[in-house]
């Protein structure tokens, strides 16, 4: 009988102090697995008369049940403990912001570019690409460049070995031929005969030899080429004044159209912003000084016949700018060269949002 209740106690107390699982089966095994306190006290049932037996066997049985009974309370009660403490530490703060992100960012001059796509963009210009390797045809011949064109020469232009067929071969020096290609299109010539009227910018890479401190040999242009039957330099100026005045963010800029020339139109008119220096920095808005920002001018009547279309029937304008140029203007970077150094520091300092689109109503700039 003793031995009854000192088994008991040990046996419930084990179960009662198991801190975790391993240890409540430790207990289990103590009192209830092969050579276990309570299995112990069943094999000494045999030596019992038949009366004691059915009486000790009916408390042993009991005790065997109490301590299965409070097995299976200790260990729900250890899974649920555990759940909680897991619970606890593995709380997630939803609330907490989200970590800052290492994020790349734009280059002014694509930046610049996509500025002048979404001004041009809310005029009905759309973005036209080509090849950077061009024929001389292309690049030049149908432009209006005469072949003894001091543009021509090969001081001025690189030039590449010439296709299978003997054509000559060039960096583009310009992004004039995309508009050539373009006004060659049959469906463009389709869609001015049936009435349209085309209207294109070119951004991209040109090439010319030139390395100074204001010349790069690779360096960026936007053009752009107007075509119908009544486009004239009316249009021409209206058109280059609300560019000059979106891109640079100053309502009443002032703007001087300047006679010029250029083989592929006639005429042709640079064009200047007003601006003023003080204590050696410029301000672009109405001054005393002019900034040549442009050249522009109508299409020259060679030049639409070149690419296929009837000068007697069509006319239009055509403008060209530096985008290098006017990005460090519009941003206040001092030196061309830095634009393609690949310093990080620089970027990070100059570079725009990528996830900021530039538009009229909602912004160009950052
Ligand atoms: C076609 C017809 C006409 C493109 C034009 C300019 C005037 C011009 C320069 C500005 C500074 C180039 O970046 S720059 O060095 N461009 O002044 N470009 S009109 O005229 C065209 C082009 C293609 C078929």
């Amino acid at each position: 009988m003793s031995d009854l209740s000192t088994i008991r106690r040990e046996a419930l107390g084990a179960v009662e102090q198991a801190a975790d699982l391993a240890a409540l089966d430790a207990a289990r095994v103590a009192a209830l697995g092969k050579k276990g306190s309570v299995t112990g006290l069943m094999k000494t049932l045999g030596d019992l008369s038949p009366e004691q037996r059915r009486e000790f066997g009916a408390q042993v049985n009991q005790l065997k049940a109490e301590i299965e009974g409070a097995l299976e309370a200790r260990k729900s009660a250890l899974s649920a403990s555990a759940l909680a403490a897991r619970l606890a530490s593995e709380k997630i703060d939803v609330t907490l912001p989200v970590r800052p992100e290492a994020q790349g960012s734009l280059h002014p001059i694509g930046q610049a570019m996509d500025e002048v796509a979404a001004i041009f963009g809310e005029m009905g210009f759309t973005w036209a690409d080509g090849p950077d390797i061009e024929d001389d045809w292309h690049n030049f011949s149908a432009l209006n460049i005469p072949p003894d064109h001091p543009a021509r020469q090969m001081q001025d232009t690189f030039y590449l070995p010439p296709r299978a067929d003997g054509t000559p071969m060039v960096l583009r020096t310009h992004t004039s031929p995309v508009q050539a290609r373009t006004m060659l299109d049959k469906g463009v010539q389709k869609m001015l005969a049936d009435g349209g009227s085309l209207r294109i910018i070119v951004p991209g890479r040109t090439f010319r030899i030139d390395n100074d401190a204001t010349h790069t040999p690779m360096f960026h242009q936007v053009e752009g080429l107007v075509i119908d039957r009544t486009t004239h330099m009316g249009h021409l100026k209206g058109c280059l004044v609300d560019f000059c005045r979106a891109f640079f963010e100053v309502d009443d800029l002032p703007l001087r159209f300047r006679p010029s020339y250029f083989p592929f139109t006639e005429p042709s008119a640079e064009v200047d912003i007003g601006c003023s220096w003080k204590d050696g920095e410029l301000r672009i808005g109405a001054g005393d000084s002019w900034l040549e920002i442009l050249g522009s001018g109508m299409v020259h009547p060679n030049v639409i016949a070149n690419c296929g279309l009837d000068p007697a029937i069509y006319q239009g304008f055509a403008f060209g700018m530096g985008i290098d140029r006017i990005a460090m203007l519009k941003y206040g970077i001092p030196d061309l060269r830095s634009f393609f150094d690949s310093d990080l520091r620089w970027l990070r300092h100059y570079g725009f949002s990528a996830l900021e689109w530039p538009s009229l109503t909602g912004g160009l700039g950052r």
